[in-house]
């Protein structure tokens, strides 16, 4: 459909308000969110590669990046309108040092979507931050996003600094992001991973019966 390969070519050319006018007609064509969502993530699919063979750099990624969360912001209610009585409290963030927060993004409204509130503390989260809002916020589950090899590591931070302040018996760990494998979740002792937004909102849910 012409629509939706527009908001995929806009996106990939950065231009913001262009996916947010092209995304707003499909949600006024009574497209469903999940299709849109598709045509936003391919155009983000495809900047990736094209970043990967070195065909655009990092300001081509981040203004695409930029355009992306346009799309999405506009999706939101759509994502999050199942919600009604809170199942359980997230703590959500993308580890420190790390900076992509778009799959973090989507995995907080798949989970407003499920009906949990979410405390989204953004990126670049210190283990100690995690500590805190889970203590101030009496969390059920605390989800942690990388994108990065180098950074993904500092999700063990997060468990130790979690078991030290003597937390890890009230709070489930779940963890993702591009380069997170299941077997890297058991190795650092995470309760789930999960490979995509969706899927950490249905999981999150189990966790909570
Ligand atoms: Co970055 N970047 N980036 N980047 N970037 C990647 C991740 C990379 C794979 C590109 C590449 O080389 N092919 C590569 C990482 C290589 C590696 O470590 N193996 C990379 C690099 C190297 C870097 C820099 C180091 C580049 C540089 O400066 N030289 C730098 C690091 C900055 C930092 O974080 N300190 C950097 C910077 C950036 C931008 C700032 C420009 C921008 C981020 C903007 C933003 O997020 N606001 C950016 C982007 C956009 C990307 C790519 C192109 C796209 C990422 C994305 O948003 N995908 C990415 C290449 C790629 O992934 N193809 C790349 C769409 C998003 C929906 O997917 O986040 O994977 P994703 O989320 C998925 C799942 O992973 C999952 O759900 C989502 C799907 O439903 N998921 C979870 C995510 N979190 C989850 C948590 C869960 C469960 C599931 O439970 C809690």
């Amino acid at each position: 459909m012409k629509l939706l390969t527009d908001i995929s070519e806009m996106l990939q050319k950065g231009k913001i308000n262009d996916v947010k006018a092209l995304t707003q007609q499909a949600i006024d064509q009574g497209l469903e969110a999940s299709v849109i969502l598709d045509s936003l993530l391919d155009g983000m699919g495809n900047i990736g590669m094209k970043f990967k063979n070195n065909e655009v750099f990092v300001p081509e990624v981040l203004i695409a990046a930029r355009a992306m969360n346009g799309g999405l912001q506009l999706l939101a209610p759509l994502l999050e309108a199942e919600g009604v009585e809170p199942v359980g409290k997230v703590v959500i963030g993308t580890v420190k040092g790390d900076l992509h927060d778009i799959g973090k993004n989507l995995v907080k409204m798949m989970m407003v979507g499920a009906g949990f509130e979410v405390i989204d503390l953004g990126v670049d989260v210190s283990p100690e931050k995690f500590v805190t809002a889970i203590e101030e916020n009496n969390a059920d589950i605390v989800a942690m996003s990388a994108l990065l090899t180098t950074t993904m590591t500092n999700m063990k931070a997060v468990i130790e600094a979690i078991e030290e302040k003597g937390l890890r018996d009230r709070v489930k760990i779940m963890i993702g992001g591009a380069p997170v494998t299941e077997s890297f979740a058991k190795e650092i002792g995470a309760d789930r991973y999960t490979p995509d937004a969706a899927s950490a909102a249905t999981t999150a849910k189990e966790l909570m019966m």
